[in-house]
């Protein structure tokens, strides 16, 4: 028989409330130890909460019973919504304890919830995406998901290899009625083209970028502003700005929140060569970022006429944005080959200024733009993690293995589509789960 376990479920501190939750086959006894009776199911009621053993009273509190199944965790639910004086919580909380209820692990409610079929896994993931949203992106995302956008794709596959596996097995095991030769052939088509979807989502990156950022590289010579413009972008001195030729070494990671999106910036040494080692490992550094980043900023000085602006080109990639900084100063010479060098790249062209009175509005439009672009077009993304993309894959290559058997050995390709449909059910945690649960909820906070 499982305990039950309570936590506070709200943070902790001094607050207007508290929300202490009960979780297992106790939580019924321990509210009628606490409160005196057991209140109608799912309705709210007021209780003074009083110390069985002391008899001293901890607070009138409003108490909710939610029986199982049909409760959050599909066991017996108690919710006790305190004062949020640490006082009270703490005396409710000791109290729990010594009637003999266990202190939950982080993630122990989700984690229950799921083991009772009231969740599946992409969708106790949501619910850990949802506390930790800060963007308005990042609680769409998550409540997309909550809602089963996932699991319903994943279903979908599923079902998809679910029946082409029925019929090839019902043709291996009966090759009288239909040939497994023709079934395998037959189904050859649909699974291709289920292979190229599976494939398609295990490398959609939109998920994680919404959750984790979407990473913007600021990129080119040195001097050209590339610190200043960080500094407008993130309203705050983030960065030293000198009139200094190498003044930024270390990549400086700033994330900001643009059209409901988290964006996450860097400013980074300027290019050039250099044997100085210590700007030399900036240099690296930067290109690294620069590369793995989803969009670049080539930021050109629109005054200098030094050529220094070429240092950029073998950085940034075609249908990035080059920034035009410092328009407030004369044209310099070199600007003319740096803007043809732009067009030939198919970069998008935006003019700022960084300092003084100037302003960046054409730039955070653009940025806006690309992040609304890359990232919210199209249908909610099945994958939101590494973990989903890695087992999309996983699928589409059993897949791709089940295809080059193909008809001429029906009894492989049955086995590689099991092997794939296997891959999906462990997404959504169908099976093979207590492998990933412990990474699953290890993320999550106590009382969720
Ligand atoms: N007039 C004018 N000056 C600017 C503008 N943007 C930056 N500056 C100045 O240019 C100089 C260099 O700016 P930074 O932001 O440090 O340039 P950086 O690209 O980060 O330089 P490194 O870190 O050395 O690669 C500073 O003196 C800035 O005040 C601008 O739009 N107009
Ligand atoms: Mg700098």
């Amino acid at each position: 028989m499982t305990d039950t376990i309570f936590a506070q479920a709200t943070a902790s501190g001094r607050a207007a409330l508290a929300v202490v939750r009960l979780s297992g086959p106790h939580a019924s006894t321990a509210l009628m130890a606490l409160g005196g009776d057991l209140p109608s199911p799912r309705r709210v009621s007021v209780r003074p909460l009083v110390d069985p053993v002391s008899r001293e009273t901890l607070d009138q509190a409003l108490v909710v019973f939610m029986p199982g199944p049909r409760s959050f965790t599909g066991e017996d639910v108690v919710e006790l919504h305190l004062h949020g004086g640490r006082a009270v919580t703490e005396g409710v909380l000791v109290t729990l304890a010594a009637l003999g209820l266990r202190p939950a692990e982080p993630g122990e409610f989700t984690r229950r919830a799921f083991q009772n079929g009231r969740l599946d896994l992409t969708e106790a993931e949501a619910i850990a995406d949802l506390i930790d949203a800060d963007s308005a992106a990042q609680r769409r995302q998550a409540l997309d998901q909550l809602g089963g956008a996932s699991s319903r794709a994943v279903e979908g596959w599923r079902t998809t290899l679910v029946r082409a596996l029925a019929a090839l097995e019902a043709a291996i095991d009966f090759p009288d009625e239909d040939l497994p030769e023709a079934v395998a052939s037959r189904a050859s088509e649909p699974l291709r083209r289920l292979m190229h979807e599976l494939a398609a989502a295990s490398s959609d990156l939109r998920g994680e970028r919404v959750r984790q950022g979407y990473r913007v590289a600021l990129i080119g010579a040195p001097n050209a502003g590339k610190s200043s413009l960080l500094n407008r972008l993130v309203g705050r001195e983030a960065a030293i700005v000198t009139e200094l030729a190498g003044t930024t070494r270390d990549v400086i990671e700033q994330p900001i929140e643009l059209a409901g999106y988290r964006l996450l910036l860097a400013d980074t040494a300027g290019l050039r060569e250099t044997q100085h080692q210590i700007e030399a490992e900036g240099v690296r550094r930067a290109r690294a970022w620069a590369e793995a980043a989803d969009l670049r900023l080539w930021v050109v000085d629109f005054a200098a006429n030094d050529g220094a602006w070429r240092e950029g080109a073998s950085t940034v990639r075609q249908g990035d944005l080059v920034v035009f900084n410092k328009i407030d100063l004369p044209e310099g010479l070199d600007a003319r080959p740096a803007r043809d060098a732009a067009d030939l790249m198919e970069l998008e062209p935006v003019q700022a200024c960084a300092s003084g009175e100037g302003d960046i509005v054409e730039l955070r439009a653009a940025l806006e733009r690309r992040v609304v672009r890359d990232l919210g077009a199209g249908s909610p993304p099945a994958a939101t993690r590494l973990r989903h993309r890695r087992l999309l894959a996983d699928a589409a290559g059993h897949l791709d293995r089940a295809l080059a058997a193909g008809a001429k050995e029906p009894e492989l390709m049955a086995e590689d589509v099991r092997l794939a449909a296997r891959a999906l059910e462990a997404l959504t945690g169908r099976v093979d789960a207590e492998a990933v649960l412990g990474e699953v909820f290890s993320t999550f906070c106590i009382g969720k």
